[in-house]
C-alpha cells in the first residue's frame, strides 16, 4: 500500500469515528432510544370533544429524523365497549408526519392503533389511549 492510499485511508477512519461518537452524543442528549423508532400522536382538537376528530401521527427513525415515504394505518375504537371500528390508511403530510380522522362518538376511552411500515419493509405497532372528557 502506498502512503498516499494509507494517509487517505487513515483519514477516513478518523473521520468517521467522529461522526460516531457525535451521533451518540446528541441522541443521547435528544433522549432516543437507540434503534427503534418514535411514533407519536396529536390530536385535533386538543383537549378532545365528542365529535369529529383529526389524528396527527409522527414517524421518527432512531436518529430522530422524520421518517417520509413509510405507510401508516390505523385503526379506532373505544376501550371500554365496541363501538365499531374505525379504520383506514393515514394521509402523509410530509415531515414525518401521517393525518387521518375519525369519530369520536361518545366520551371516554378510545383507543387508536397505529401500524407503520417503515420504508425498508419493518413493521412497528403503536397504541394510544386518549380520553374524551
Ligand atoms: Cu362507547
Amino acid at each position: 500500500m502506498s502512503n498516499k492510499i494509507l494517509l487517505v485511508t487513515l483519514v477516513l477512519m478518523v473521520g468517521l469515528i467522529g461522526v460516531m461518537s457525535w451521533k451518540v452524543k446528541s441522541a443521547s442528549v435528544l433522549g432516543a432510544t437507540a434503534g427503534s423508532e418514535t411514533i407519536s400522536l396529536s390530536t385535533d382538537p386538543n383537549p378532545l370533544r365528542p365529535g369529529r376528530a383529526t389524528f396527527v401521527i409522527e414517524v421518527r427513525d432512531a436518529g430522530g429524523e422524520p421518517v417520509d415515504n413509510a405507510t401508516v394505518s390505523y385503526d379506532l375504537n373505544m376501550t371500554t365497549m365496541n363501538m365499531g371500528i374505525q379504520q383506514g390508511s393515514a394521509t402523509p403530510l410530509g415531515r414525518g408526519r401521517y393525518t387521518a380522522t375519525g369519530n369520536l362518538s361518545m366520551r371516554g376511552p378510545w383507543r387508536v392503533r397505529t401500524k407503520v411500515i417503515m420504508p425498508d419493509e419493518r413493521t412497528e405497532n403503536k397504541d394510544f389511549v386518549i380520553n374524551v372528557p
